[in-house]
């Protein structure tokens, strides 16, 4: 009897324990044998041979059932240490994202003229020869239009080389007054040092009654804008020509590196050119249907402004995808 107790505390895990449970206790086991003797006994002795048996069995139950409560909590202590989280370790950060410069640098632009009640519209980047050029005044021989200069498709369809025609889509649209900027990617077959093959343009367009909207309108709110977007510069309007704006202006800041004094980003002039603008030529508002009426409308290129802003050499970097280029940006 002792010597079975003795195996028992000797179990020293739940798996060897079983093994003892079934050496004593199981069908075969040393208690079925000293029971199955029972039948040989004789009568009188019969009855405290078996309380003797049941007695030794209670006992050794009870055994049983200290150790496996011992040997099982023991294995969930072990078990909740080995799988314990230690939630006061530092883990992994996940990388953080930063807005690219030139989507930053567009919705600051964004910001200025939707606070000023301009709509923010869009439209699509695979367009027709009517709404990217036909529309715009700019005729079958213009070179915009040679497939050196712009992606077509077979169908001919092609990517936009401007966002003017969601301008145009907007008119065929809507009626006058109009007050709207068109942001957007365009395409261009073009890539060196200072361009490439895709871009962003944030245009603008107002148009209202003949007579409400005029040059000086014009003169002013970009005035302003650049003086937002850039701080205390200088700012000329020179004449230039654009096939959808009559009078046409290209405008240039005093140059932001050199306060006008002129160095290498300026090519010494002083100047940086970063917007064209001008008042919309009657045969655009001609092509959309529109009648009595006047418009400005200007254009300027994204990724120019990110640079000029954020002091970036080269063009090409922003469309890299450098985590270093993004990270100087959070
Ligand atoms: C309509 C009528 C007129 C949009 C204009 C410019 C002048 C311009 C350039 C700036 C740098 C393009 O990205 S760039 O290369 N844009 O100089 N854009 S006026 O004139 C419009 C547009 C739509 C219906």
């Amino acid at each position: 009897m002792k010597n079975l107790e003795e195996k028992i505390i000797q179990a020293d895990s739940l798996e060897s324990l079983e093994k003892v449970r079934v050496e004593l206790f199981g069908k075969k086991g040393l208690l079925a044998a000293e029971f199955s003797k029972l039948k040989n006994i004789p009568g009188p002795e019969k009855k405290a041979f078996a309380e003797g048996l049941n007695k030794n069995k209670a006992a050794l139950q009870t055994t049983f059932d200290d150790r496996y409560e011992l040997l099982k909590q023991e294995e969930i202590e072990k078990m909740l240490k080995e799988e314990a989280i230690d939630v006061s370790l530092y883990g992994t950060l996940a990388q953080k994202g930063a807005l690219h410069p030139v989507m930053e640098t567009m919705d600051k632009i964004i910001d200025y003229f939707v606070a000023l009640n301009f709509s923010v519209e869009s439209g699509p980047m695979v367009e027709d020869d009517f709404h990217n050029f036909e529309a715009l005044n700019l005729p079958k021989f213009h070179p915009a239009r040679d497939m050196q200069d712009t992606f077509y498709f077979n169908d001919g369809g092609l990517l936009r080389t401007h966002t003017s025609p969601v301008q145009i889509r907007t008119m065929l649209e809507t009626k006058p007054p109009i007050r709207m900027i068109a942001p957007g990617s365009v395409f261009r077959r073009d890539y060196d040092l200072t361009h490439t093959p895709m871009f962003h343009q944030v245009e603008g367009l107002v148009v209202d009654e003949k007579g409400k909207v005029s040059f000086a309108n014009l003169k002013s709110i970009l005035t302003d804008f650049l003086h937002t977007m850039f701080g205390d510069v200088d700012v000329r309007f020179r004449p230039s020509f654009f096939p959808f704006t009559e009078p046409s202006a290209e405008v240039d800041i005093s140059c932001i590196f050199c306060e006008g004094k002129g160095c290498r980003v300026c090519s010494h002039t002083g100047w940086l050119e970063v917007l064209g603008c001008g008042i919309v030529d009657p045969n655009v508002f001609k092509a959309v249907g529109y009648e009595d009426v006047s418009g400005y409308a200007f254009g300027l290129g994204v990724e120019r402004f990110a640079m000029l802003i954020h002091q970036i050499p080269d063009l090409r970097s922003l469309f890299e995808g450098d985590i270093r280029l993004l990270e100087q940006f959070r």
